[in-house]
């Protein structure tokens, strides 16, 4: 029988591609140098807005100047060999950035949202937004000014899509989880429900995650090379 994975990226994945990571070990992540308190939650965008629209504006343009990297790559190879052979992967993201897109990964579940949209605070609407995001744009949906905000999940906000991920648990046989700290919840609790569910659950990282104890198997190593060997021994070169 194929396998069905459920495999969630956190910011490890595109710490290659050029996009920083929150946290590490060496104290050089984005929240070391920037107050996440102050730049991502509701209560920060309310108090200075234009200061949270600058942070994002300038991850925004990071992003369209970087490129997916092997393992962005090797796992949308691995969607489709296991479509193939009848199986599934249920690709879940903690990142904002479209990198798993732009390797050829369709239907990605971003749980903490998109940088590269934009959500209108008054009527809900979500459209692209490649550019700067500024307080007197205007929503291009219902025309009110001042109440567009980045699409993305600050701390204290629901994440988005965590009944399809709880049904996707519930099917899989094994869960992976790729660069990511196991600091933020309720990511980072979703190895204990795969393994209630009676999934095999593997971490692949560069470092283990805080939460490393709980996952039958770990492969330590830079996403690059390790997710392109996992995806091979999987299904084949
Ligand atoms: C490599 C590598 C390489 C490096 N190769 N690997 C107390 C106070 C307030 C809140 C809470 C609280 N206690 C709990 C909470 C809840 C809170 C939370 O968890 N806080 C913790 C900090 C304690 N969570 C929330 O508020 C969430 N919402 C919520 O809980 O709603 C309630 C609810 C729950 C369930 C149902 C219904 C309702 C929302 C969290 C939103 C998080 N938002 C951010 C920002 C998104 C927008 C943006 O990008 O600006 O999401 S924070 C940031 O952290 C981002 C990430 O998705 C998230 C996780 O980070 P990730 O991906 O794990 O990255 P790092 O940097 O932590 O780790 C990188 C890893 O990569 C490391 O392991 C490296 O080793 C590895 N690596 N190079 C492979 N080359």
């Amino acid at each position: 029988m194929p396998p069905n994975i459920v495999v969630l990226t956190g910011a490890g994945i595109s710490a290659e591609s050029g996009l920083g990571t929150f946290r590490d070990r060496q104290g050089e992540g984005i929240w070391a140098k920037f107050d996440p308190m102050k730049l991502a939650t509701l209560e920060a965008f309310a108090r200075d807005p234009e200061l949270v629209l600058a942070f994002y504006d300038l991850r925004r343009r990071n992003l369209l100047g970087a490129e997916p990297n092997a393992a962005h790559f090797a796992l949308a190879q691995l969607k489709g060999a296991l479509a193939e052979r009848g199986g599934r992967l249920t690709l879940v993201t903690r990142n904002i950035d479209d990198l798993h897109e732009r390797a050829g990964s369709k239907r990605v579940i971003h749980m903490h949202g998109e940088l590269l949209k934009a959500r209108c605070s008054a009527c809900e609407a979500v459209r692209p937004w490649r550019d700067d995001l500024g307080v007197s744009d205007v929503c291009p949906h219902c025309g009110r000014v001042g109440t567009l905000r980045p699409q993305v999940v600050w701390f204290g906000e629901t994440p988005l899509e965590l009944d399809v991920i709880d049904w996707a648990l519930r099917q899989a046989d094994l869960f992976v989880a790729i660069g990511t700290s196991g600091a933020v919840y309720p990511a980072a609790g979703f190895v204990a429900e795969a393994c209630a569910y009676g999934l095999r659950t593997c971490e692949i990282n560069l470092e283990a995650a805080d939460n490393a104890q709980l996952f039958d198997e770990q492969r330590l190593g830079a996403a690059s090379k390790t997710i392109p060997n996992w995806v091979e021994e999987l299904v084949g070169p």
